[in-house]
Formats: structure tokens, C-alpha cells, sequence
């Protein structure tokens, strides 16, 4: 799996982790979930950095990534983390945590499918977005690229505007220590990318990241922001050229 924070070479700590969950998960029943850390060597890690505010970052997908979710479990001790989440509806979902074991360059990730019972979500295929331009949470936001091409380096750009006033954005807030958090990940949910903001161009209404897709095909993107005290996500289905 890739992984990376900025278009530097990474410098990753290997890591396992084993994954803790009830026999016949339910969607829409909380769902106590367990993971522990451990080294190539079998033993837990017991010290995690703090990077944007948290020692764990997770993201729940389902399989078609029409589901989104970026939660933060909780540091238990001795490698292990836990959380207790819902999950939408019965199908299949990724589990996507990321985390820096002290003395770890970049982040580690491990990741973990989940099946939930109960009845499923209709599956929709990924389609390219064809408009760059949505309105979430009553935000204006619009993507682009300097030069979209896999295994470049690109800028993505979120554009942010007021929806009702079209005035642009100029006090976004700090979301986990960054003017904003972007992931993005491959239409077959095996590539994931947690990119974060390139530099701190003030507070909107551009928030510029760096990335590189490593590969050709279809990715979702979700950019994070804060505004006002709330949290807005927005997707986009990109398209990345070879
Ligand atoms: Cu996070």
C-alpha cells in the first residue's frame, strides 16, 4: 500500500497489527473495535508520535467509497488503540489507520476489512466528476491541479468560497493543526494518500497540497476543512492520467 505525507521519500517504520471485532458486526449498532501495534518482531509499540494533534488518524471506507469516515481512536497502552464506531449499512468496509511509531520518519499504516451484516447500501460505481465545483455545508469548493499526471508531483488546489455570498473564504480555521487534511484513495481502495497542506498561504480561500498519485486510474479525494468551528468534507472523483 502507498502511503506517503508530502512528495518526499518516506521513511517508515514496519509494523503488524491484529484487529479486535465481535463475530457478526451489525450496521448501525455501535461496533467496539480493537488494534494492536506491534513491531516486525511481534512485540507491541509502545510510544507513538503526536502528528496533527492525534497518535492515531483512521479512516473507515466502504468498498465503493461512497462512505467516509475519519475518527481518532484512543491510545490505550501498550499498543493497542480502540474506538467504537456505526457503520451505514451491511457490505464491506476498509479500515485505514495511520500512526508514527517513535523514531519513525513517516507514518506507518495498517489496514483492516471489515464485513457488516444488515441490509447494504446500493453500490455505485466510481465515476469521474466531470464538474470540479461542489457545494457542501453551504461551502463553494473548487479542485485543480497544476499538472495532474501519475507519478509527478502535483498541486491540488481547494478553492473556498461562501455559497450564498460567492465571497471567498478568508478565515478558515486550523482542523488538527493544518488549514486543511486531504485523502485520497484508488477506485480498488488499495492506494491510500493522506496529504497534507504545502504551506500556510493564510486562512483561505486557497489551500494548496502536494501529492503523488503513484499510479494511473480513478481516485476519490476528500478534502477536510474547518470554518466557524465545524468540520466540512468534501469529495471529488479525479481521474489520473498515466
Ligand atoms: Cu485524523
Amino acid at each position: 500500500m502507498y502511503h506517503t505525507m508530502s512528495a518526499t521519500p518516506t521513511d517508515v517504520i514496519a509494523t503488524k497489527s491484529e484487529w479486535t471485532i465481535q463475530d457478526h458486526p451489525k450496521a448501525n449498532e455501535d461496533i467496539p473495535i480493537s488494534l494492536l501495534i506491534k513491531d516486525k518482531s511481534n512485540q507491541p509499540i509502545q510510544t507513538f508520535d503526536t502528528v496533527h494533534e492525534k497518535k492515531m488518524h483512521l479512516f473507515i471506507v466502504s468498498k465503493d467509497l461512497t462512505y467516509f469516515s475519519h475518527i481518532h481512536p484512543k491510545y490505550k497502552g501498550n499498543g493497542e488503540f480502540d474506538f467504537t464506531t456505526s457503520f451505514p449499512a451491511g457490505g464491506d468496509y476498509k479500515l485505514i489507520s495511520e500512526f508514527t511509531p517513535k523514531g519513525g520518519g513517516d507514518p506507518s499504516v495498517e489496514s483492516h476489512w471489515v464485513k457488516i451484516e444488515g441490509q447494504s447500501a446500493e453500490v455505485k460505481a466510481l465515476v469521474p466528476d466531470q464538474n470540479l465545483t461542489k457545494v457542501v455545508d453551504g461551502k463553494k469548493v473548487t479542485l485543480s491541479f497544476n499538472h495532474l499526471m501519475a507519478g509527478m508531483t502535483v498541486h491540488l488546489n481547494f478553492t473556498i468560497s461562501d455559497a450564498a455570498s460567492n465571497q471567498p473564504l478568508k478565515n478558515l480555521q486550523p482542523y488538527l493543526g493544518a488549514m486543511g487534511h486531504a485523502v485520497a484513495i484508488s477506485d480498488d481502495v488499495k492506494k491510500y494518500l493522506h496529504i497534507h497542506p504545502m504551506t500556510t498561504e493564510g486562512n483561505g480561500p486557497k489551500v494548496t497540497f502536494m501529492t503523488i498519485f503513484p499510479e494511473k486510474g480513478i481516485y476519490k479525494v476528500w478534502g477536510q476543512f474547518q470554518h466557524a468551528g465545524k468540520v466540512f468534507t468534501v469529495p471529488f472523483v479525479i481521474n489520473v492520467p498515466k
